[in-house]
């Protein structure tokens, strides 16, 4: 073989291999902008996406907890409560400044009318989990049961995790 030869061949597989290289990039750049954490869980026309939970102190007697949820029928709906075997009960709450100070106050209901999707999220509605049976360990995923006066029973899987950036 001759020295040029063997040199385009070589230089082939460099581009090939580069151009692998840049394909397997590419996937897994897909795959970080559509996070595999992205879960969508449903109840009649009621669709909850994306339930996370931040991670706890080994000790701590309460956690907070997040999804959206979105009314896909043509009816107003009510979320009522939840509910999860990680802590003693689970209220609704609402986070608000008064004055000067973040205040958390429970809510007993919330309607989401047809179309609207609501942002649980922090500094705003998030689920209280009170009297945490386990501390909340990033990485693992615990159930959670969202009530809706129509749609029903939703049985979602709540993944903890750190807040996204
Ligand atoms: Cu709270």
């Amino acid at each position: 073989m001759s020295r040029f030869l063997s040199q385009t061949i070589r230089m082939r597989t460099i581009w090939h291999l580069r151009s692998f290289a840049h394909v397997a990039l590419a996937l897994l750049a897909i795959q970080f902008i559509l996070p595999a954490s992205a879960e969508d869980f449903s109840a009649g026309s009621m669709t909850i996406q994306d339930p996370w939970a931040r991670p706890t102190p080994p000790n701590a007697k309460t956690g907070a907890g997040y999804f959206r949820v979105t009314n896909n029928g043509a009816a107003a709906d009510q979320l009522l409560s939840a509910s999860s075997r990680i802590a003693s009960h689970v209220e609704i709450h609402r986070q608000i400044l008064d004055g000067t100070v973040m205040r958390m106050r429970r809510v007993d209901s919330i309607n989401i009318a047809p179309g609207q999707t609501l942002s649980f999220e922090p500094g705003g509605y998030h689920v209280m989990f009170i009297g945490l049976t386990q501390p909340l360990v990033e990485g693992d995923a615990f159930p959670m049961s969202i009530i809706f006066q129509d749609a029903g029973l939703a049985e979602v899987s709540v993944k903890v995790r750190a807040p996204a950036q």
